[in-house]
């Protein structure tokens, strides 16, 4: 069966930030600290989920989806990020999933969706060891109390842009600028990972993933300094995070003048524990050109021109979704479980028009040009099991605050008010058609 469905993340919607005994987390801190956050915005009150969800449930099924990704926040569950469970945290998910499970749609759980804590950041965050632990810790609560009810967990996700914005540039929580310092913030969430695998096996989960975010890496032109730019990008974004998990072994790192040694025996078997699932992200391709003499990294970006660009100034390339999936199933062969496209969409400007009308055409043939790209990757062999969009509600855009909107669902922040776009009214019939990739 193909799983439709959309995703939301827990700092981005829910606000409630000290209720219910919640802690801060990284993104509390950051979100408050001056200049961090366009437009000084926070996730404080964000869509205030944690007080409408079940309107938000009922959205859901009114779109007929098949599946609803959300992410639990650790400093619900577990407030300081180490020691017992916060159960007033855990109720909230609780309450949740018994809404979406009486309307027919599979809780799918993120468990670290970039709220870490606090005071697990005071002690290093992800370029601390221990960290891997306490995630694991965290996550045998939060199973212990909901496995019995949601199917499918999913560890991390996007281990890459928490490293890349969090820890070696400092866009994103929790504001480091190490550039190849960063590095072991991807080895101790992939060993997190592994742990957290070993937790739920241990308590009956038999639909396991993690999820990537993944960019078909564009070399700017054949000139081998360009192939060999392009190589090692691809080494940093995609491989870093595929291979140890698929494959169990790291990519060559040599183009970054550093070896992850902080990889200890043992934790590659950890990180490489079976799968039931990639979840996959994909948003747009990346060129990428040899960088200027001097540089720091061994790539330099370069635009993608000829091509429409979202809000946010994203190329919209549904070919490279082809390209991902089919270049995946390439590559990792029969190490490659089914994939499910756990992100997908983008920002526009959407204001509601008269009638309550929010005309999105532009975010329509966005996901119409994807999920034709999905369907070809499955014609062509792939083993693509969902497709879920990115995401059911506007909300809090990370760097960008609520400048950009990624909803199929319009808010008006100052009111809460939700009215659905034009393309939630298109994937509902979309949807509801049963035309699902790989069925004839
Ligand atoms: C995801 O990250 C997150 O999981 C989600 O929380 C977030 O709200 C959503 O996407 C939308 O941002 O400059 O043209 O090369 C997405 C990671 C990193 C994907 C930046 C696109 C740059 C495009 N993104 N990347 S470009």
């Amino acid at each position: 069966m193909f799983l439709w469905g959309a995703a939301t993340a827990s700092y981005q919607i829910e606000g409630a930030v000290a209720e219910d005994g919640r802690g801060p987390s990284i993104w509390d801190v950051f979100s408050h600290e001056p200049g961090r956050v366009a437009g000084g915005h926070t996730g404080d009150t964000a869509c205030d989920h944690y007080h409408r969800w079940p309107e938000d449930v009922a959205l859901l099924a009114g779109l007929g989806v098949g599946s609803y990704r959300f992410s639990i926040a650790w400093p619900r569950v577990q407030p300081a990020g180490t020691g017992p469970a916060n159960p007033a945290g855990l109720d909230f998910y609780d309450r949740l999933t018994d809404a979406l499970l009486a309307e027919g749609i599979v809780p799918a759980a993120t468990l670290f969706h970039w709220d870490l804590p606090q005071p697990l950041q005071d002690a290093g965050g992800w370029l601390s060891r221990d960290t891997a632990f306490r995630f694991a810790d965290y996550t045998a609560l939060a199973a212990d109390r909901l496995a019995d009810r949601i199917p499918m967990w999913i560890t991390l996700n996007e281990p890459f842009v928490h490293m890349a914005y969090g820890y070696a540039t400092g866009v994103h929580a929790p504001g480091l600028a190490l550039l190849t310092g960063a590095l072991p913030a991807a080895h101790h969430q992939l060993l997190g990972h592994g742990l957290a695998v070993a937790a739920l096996r241990e308590r009956g989960v038999r639909q396991v993933l993690i999820t990537n975010n993944c960019t078909p890496v564009w070399p700017a032109s054949g000139d081998p300094a360009d192939l060999a730019a392009a190589d090692a990008y691809d080494v940093l974004h995609n491989r870093l995070f595929n291979d140890p998990v698929l494959l169990g072994t790291y990519p060559d790192l040599s183009a970054y003048g550093t070896a992850l040694d902080c990889v200890r025996d043992g934790d590659l078997d950890l990180i490489s524990a079976p799968l039931d699932g990639l979840g996959v992200n994909y948003y747009n391709p990346t060129r990428i050109a040899a960088p200027a003499a001097g540089d720091l990294l061994p790539f330099a970006d370069v635009p993608i021109t000829g091509y429409p660009r979202t809000a946010f100034g994203w190329p919209v390339v549904p070919d490279g979704l082809h390209e991902l999936l089919t270049g995946l199933a390439a590559r990792y062969g029969e190490a490659l479980p089914p994939v499910y496209v756990t992100e997908n969409g983008c920002s526009q400007p959407d204001e509601v028009g008269p009638g309550g009308v929010v005309d999105d055409t532009a975010r329509i043939a966005y996901l119409d040009g994807h999920i034709a790209a999905v369907e070809r990757a499955v014609a062509d062999g792939v083993d693509v099991r969902g497709y879920y969009v990115w995401s059911l509600l506007d909300n809090f855009e990370w760097a960008e605050g609520y400048h950009q909107r990624f909803g199929l669902v319009h808010v008006d922040f100052a009111t809460q008010r939700r009215t659905p776009k034009a393309s939630y009214h298109w994937l509902r019939e979309r949807i509801a058609l049963r035309r699902d990739p790989g069925r004839a």
